[in-house]
């Protein structure tokens, strides 16, 4: 049998655009080389940040503001928790450019946003200690998903679709005809498609060779922590999810909720993966603690000691910019990769891209900043 579409990769994206896609009655395969969600790749530790106001660059508004909907649509059909309205709280140097950009982009599209000195901040939220060189932004209306039980959702509900997902497979050649018909070859059989789409996160690199396109995506090593932290002043009905563009680097975090512990990790930096490599475990380089505690030590109000840190992938683009785009050769095979490590949140409108674009053949979303092209 030929589907309609074959998708490579079923994590955050590519289940996102599975569920899209079925619910169009479009005849979809999903194939991962794990079982999703899982802790592989780059959505697992439970907690993501959606922010609306957006630090790099005005071009992300529209799609976090449609994202923002589904994710909302989606928790009323899966009947599951999946957001929390903790807001977002952006700080840094009033000549950052990160902030910069937060600022114009809620001017340009008119979204709430509370500017707070130093000492409001401290004010307002008993567990920080923000030194006064430092200003925020607070947005209420954002706040934070669960990235797996995200993905558990769209799963669910694309399996019920008619979705088929082939978990824990290898791909082993991927081929287009002159016909312009898909065939991926899996260390469990042949399957033949009439599109294709590739999302398949830090493997990506050796899907695109496949099909004979170089992009420069980079996977990096990155980690992120939990504190113990006292549940009274950092719960998430009390505490905002936040980024900081500090002196010493880009970092985020989570509130604790149901009694986690406050998440942090740094976005910055982070050490290059070697093809075929795993990846190091935790506490591998002291870094990994050592720069998550630095941070804590000098933001956070309260004494907060190390629990427990995980580690995951980011496929970075040099610019930071994600790919979104045909293969310049082939119209019918769709590439999104290269989220640098702040794409989780828009994981379900590039869903919603994918399917459009093979549906529609078009999207209201302006793709030109995710072009291949821009590589050239
Ligand atoms: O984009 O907000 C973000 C983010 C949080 C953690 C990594 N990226």
């Amino acid at each position: 049998m030929t589907y309609d579409v074959i998708i490579v990769g079923a994590g955050s994206m590519g289940m996102a655009a599975g569920y899209y896609l079925s619910k169009q009655s479009k005849h979809v395969l999903l194939l991962d080389s794990h079982d999703p969600p899982h802790e592989q790749g780059s959505h697992h530790g439970e907690t993501r940040i959606i922010r609306h106001a957006y630090g790099e660059g005005n071009s992300y508004v529209p799609m976090a503001l449609r994202s923002q909907e589904l994710w909302l649509e989606l928790q009323e059909v899966a009947k599951e928790k999946l957001f929390i309205p903790t807001g977002v709280l952006n700080v840094a140097q009033p000549h950052s450019s990160f902030i910069k950009n937060v600022i114009k982009s809620a001017d340009f599209y008119s979204l709430a946003l509370e500017k707070l000195t130093a000492e409001q901040i401290n004010k307002k939220w008993k567990g920080f200690n923000v030194s006064n060189d430092l200003v925020g932004y607070f947005e209420s209306k954002s706040g934070v998903l669960f990235s797996e039980a995200c993905i558990q959702s769209y799963r669910d509900l694309a399996m019920g679709n008619g979705a088929v997902l082939k978990s824990n497979i290898r791909v082993e050649s991927v081929k287009i005809n002159d016909e312009g018909n898909v065939t991926v070859k899996t260390n469990e059989g042949e399957y033949q498609g009439n599109n294709l789409v590739l999302t398949a996160g830090k493997g990506m690199n050796n899907l695109l060779h496949m099909l004979k396109l170089k992009l420069p995506l980079l996977p990096v090593r990155k980690t992120f922590s939990w504190f113990h932290s006292e549940e009274s002043i950092y719960n998430s009905f009390n505490f905002p999810a936040f980024a900081f563009d500090v002196p010493t680097g880009i970092y985020y975090g989570f509130p604790s909720i149901e009694g986690a512990g406050v998440k942090i990790g740094r976005h910055d930096s982070g050490h290059p993966v070697t093809a075929g490599k795993n990846l190091e475990e935790f506490g591998y380089y002291p870094e990994d603690e050592e720069e998550v505690c630095r941070f804590s030590e000098k933001v956070m109000s309260s004494a907060m000691n190390h629990k427990l840190g995980k580690t995951c992938t980011y496929m970075n683009t040099p610019d930071g910019d994600f790919v979104i785009d045909n293969h310049p050769n082939y119209q019918n095979v769709f590439i999104a990769c290269g989220f640098s490590g702040h794409g989780f949140k828009f994981s379900s409108v590039v869903g919603e891209i994918i399917s459009q674009l093979i549906i529609d053949g078009k999207t209201q979303f302006d793709l030109t900043p995710f072009s291949i092209g821009r590589f050239n």
